[in-house]
């Protein structure tokens, strides 16, 4: 429609610089979050998300960003299904403003959605998947800030057998890329120290009766029974064990390590639960402690992951300005490049498989009805 000026008002006038105003909008350069943000795992989801959220908003503030440019973070709920996670990384590798995915928290949605990355030349760091094929694969595109089921299946069985003096374990898992990946890890170690292993059951995801299979445990009398999984399914072994009056403590990975089990299995339940972290404990790092204040503050309180997957956006952050533009293979350079970055758990450093150099496993206990750190092993 063409308007001849002279015959226009002055408001109209206004009217159209107003207009015009609006349709130049401030660039944007995106990233993406995925995670299970609903259902059954969404406590430990929402703190993948909640931690890059935290980052994002940050740079924003801080004008941390490229000059001119605004960040806005792209979250997809993956629900801890691998067919959606794959769905997710096609959706972020064709919405060519995404630079960079924190994500996925399930090591089975990791593993097949790390080949759509690699194949669309967008960086992902994984703040929470755990099993190590997924960083053998060649893809460089892959990143990880979290220790390892290498080191944290065998540091548990260290820690199973010389700390709390198991000698028989019974071995459940949930059959997923990283439930069977650390119970073998932990399987092989402990056996390599003399320990022995009465039993290795498969349970499926959503189960909610245990009592057959923990009644055959029961007979076997363990020292320990070892999970790998995540809290849902921990959390009902560990009641229904305790109904059962099995005195064994449950211990599990860093899938355990949430404030829900305790609640899910009753506190008198989780009482005496042991899990390794992939880390430490992070209200313990001086560098962490305005990253607690401010995530507390507008989130309440930290969870499992919520500091590995503030540095990995922060990381993300850091790459997509030292590539200068936005520009996705550039921003993989520079997170390939053998720098480091600096946050609130250390420096990071990818090695050449895109792990970062800085895998550390610590135990914690449920005591008082609360997790509590033992030490770093
Ligand atoms: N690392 C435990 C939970 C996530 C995963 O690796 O599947």
């Amino acid at each position: 429609m063409h308007v001849d000026p002279r015959k226009m008002s002055w408001l109209g006038i206004l009217f159209v610089v107003f207009v015009a105003g609006c349709g130049q909008q401030e660039p944007v350069i995106k990233i993406g979050v995925s995670g299970p943000f609903t259902g059954d795992q969404a406590n430990v989801g929402l703190t993948v998300l909640r931690g890059a959220k935290l980052a994002v908003n940050q740079a924003n503030l801080n004008g941390e960003v490229l000059p001119g440019y605004k960040l806005e973070l792209v979250p997809i709920d993956d629900q801890h299904n691998p067919t959606q996670a794959v769905s997710a990384a096609k959706k972020f590798i064709s919405d060519p403003q995404i630079l960079g995915v924190v994500g996925h928290l399930n090591s089975s949605c990791t593993k097949p959605a790390s080949q759509i990355y690699y194949n669309g030349r967008l960086a992902q760091i994984t703040p929470a998947s755990t099993n190590p094929d997924i960083s053998k694969q060649g893809y460089d595109t892959f990143f990880r800030i979290c220790a390892t089921d290498d080191l944290q299946g065998p540091k548990a069985a260290q820690f199973a057998f010389n700390e709390l003096a198991a000698r028989k374990v019974f071995i459940i898992d949930d059959k997923t890329t990283y439930g069977k990946g650390i119970t073998d890890e932990f399987k092989k170690a402990f056996a390599a120290m003399g320990g022995q292993v009465l039993g290795h059951q498969g349970i499926t995801q959503g189960d909610k009766d245990f009592t057959p299979l923990l009644t055959n445990v029961r007979t076997l009398s363990p020292d320990l029974i070892f999970y790998g999984g995540l809290y849902p399914e921990a959390s009902l072994i560990i009641k229904q064990a305790k109904d059962l009056n099995i005195k064994a403590p449950v211990m599990g990975g860093d899938g355990i390590y949430d404030v829900t089990l305790i609640n899910l299995s009753t506190p008198q339940a989780a009482e005496g639960t042991y899990a390794t972290m992939i880390g430490t404990d992070i209200r313990s790092l001086p560098q962490a402690q305005e990253f607690v204040k401010a995530y507390e503050s507008e989130f309440g309180d930290i969870g499992s992951y919520s500091a590995y997957s503030y540095d990995a956006a922060n990381i993300l952050i850091q790459a997509i300005k030292m590539a200068q533009i936005p520009d996705r293979e550039k921003v993989i350079s520079v997170l390939r490049g053998g720098g480091t970055f600096p946050g609130i758990l250390g420096q990071t450093k990818f090695d050449e498989n895109g792990d970062t150099e800085n895998e550390i496993v610590s135990v914690f206990r449920v005591r008082d009805g609360k997790w509590e750190h033992v030490r770093t092993v």
